[in-house]
């Protein structure tokens, strides 16, 4: 592979830095690395392989020679800077919201629909984090047996808000250990020792931005807008991780055993289900494997073709970081050939 220039917007969030991180464990082929974020960043440090980089504060002018530009900075910056990068070139790979749902754009999760990413006008999309663990674990059943109906209920960890939240957690728990005021800032609740059945902004029909985005994508990257699924996201006081209790119901019927055999061969996916020795996916063992854990499966009771399963993944990785990285890897591949 021949080296390429890469611009991350947002280095200095939870996401950038871990957008760093993969690049470097991945020995992703950089040539000139980048960073840039808001004015307040700009003259920090960050290491890649070894070297400190300093942070630039973005503008219209950050993407000159620039290859690929992996935006997380939020979707406003998206939708004011991308524009920019790829007049100036740049292949754009955008973790946030702001072009998800664009016919023009591509919504990619490797495992599941790389072809898709060959598709792009300069701006190629990554899903929302719950969505992409979800599709990976959804994409074996589908070409087996169909899906007709997806109901997923989310256990999403703080770190998703951004680093603020990871803050606003462990400051919380601080406080409450030792029986002083809370401070609440990001949340519209108290997050430690509590759940909240909120993420993102309530839309009219009662659900939450985070549910309909799940929704919306889903149908999208599976190229099937017949899949009935309804979702509910809610935030639990965990750092990383997401964890996602998902009921499937198929066309055909598929025997757990067989599905288990196929998880077992696919990559991108561990299965961790061994429920005798109390053996499931952890949230916590996402800050140790990338890929998308899959566990607790089981039939339904009630009804013949339904399946139940619990799915994590780490959600600035899979969630985010990685899989934008992977859309590079698989664009660069190509190029390759
Ligand atoms: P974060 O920790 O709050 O980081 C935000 C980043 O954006 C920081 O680097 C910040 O720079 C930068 N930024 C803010 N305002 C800016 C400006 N005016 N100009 C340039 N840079 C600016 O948030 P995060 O968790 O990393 O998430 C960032 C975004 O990624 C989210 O808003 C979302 O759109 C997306 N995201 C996607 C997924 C996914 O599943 N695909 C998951 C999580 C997040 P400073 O440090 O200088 O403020
Ligand atoms: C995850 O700019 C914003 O409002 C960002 C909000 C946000 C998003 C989003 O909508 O891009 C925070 C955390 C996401 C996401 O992945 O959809």
């Amino acid at each position: 592979m021949g080296e390429v220039n890469i611009a991350v917007v947002g280095a200095t969030g939870a996401v950038g830095r871990e957008m760093v991180k993969v690049l470097e464990e991945r020995n992703f082929p950089v040539a000139n690395l980048v960073l840039l974020a808001s004015q307040k960043s700009s003259g920090e440090f960050l290491k890649f392989n070894g070297k400190k980089i300093e942070v630039s504060e973005l503008t219209k002018n950050s993407f000159k020679n620039i290859d690929f530009a992996l935006f997380s900075a939020g979707s406003s910056i998206s939708k004011k800077y991308a524009t920019h990068a790829v007049t100036a070139g740049a292949v754009v790979i955008d973790n946030s919201s702001a072009f998800r749902m664009d016919n023009q754009v591509p919504l990619v999760v490797p495992e599941v629909n790389p072809q898709d990413a060959f598709k792009h006008n300069g701006i190629i999309a990554n899903p929302n984090c719950s969505t992409i663990q979800l599709v990976v674990a959804l994409k074996p059943v589908y070409d087996k047996a169909g899906i007709k109906r997806i109901i997923v209920s989310t256990y999403q960890s703080v770190s998703g808000t951004g680093k603020k939240a990871i803050d606003e957690l462990m400051e919380q728990t601080k406080a409450i250990l030792n029986k002083k005021k809370i401070k609440r800032e990001v949340y519209p609740h108290q997050i430690a020792f509590n759940i909240l059945p909120q993420i993102d902004e309530f839309e009219n029909n009662a659900f939450t931005r985070e549910e309909m985005k799940m929704i919306h994508e889903t149908k999208k990257i599976m190229h099937d807008d017949d899949i009935k699924i309804t979702a509910t996201a809610a935030r639990v006081p965990v750092l990383y991780g997401h964890s996602e209790s998902v009921y499937l119901e198929t066309e055909k019927i598929m025997d757990i055993k067989s599905l288990k055999q196929i998880y077992l061969k696919m990559p991108g996916i561990k299965l961790v289900d061994d429920i005798h020795n109390a053996k499931y996916p952890l949230a916590i063992m996402s800050e140790i494997y990338d890929e998308v854990m899959i566990g607790r499966l089981r039939k339904d009771l009630a009804v013949k073709n339904g399946i139940n399963m619990w799915i994590v993944a780490n959600n600035l990785r899979k969630g985010a970081a990685l899989n934008a990285v992977q859309i590079a890897e698989l664009l660069l591949g190509s190029q390759e050939k």
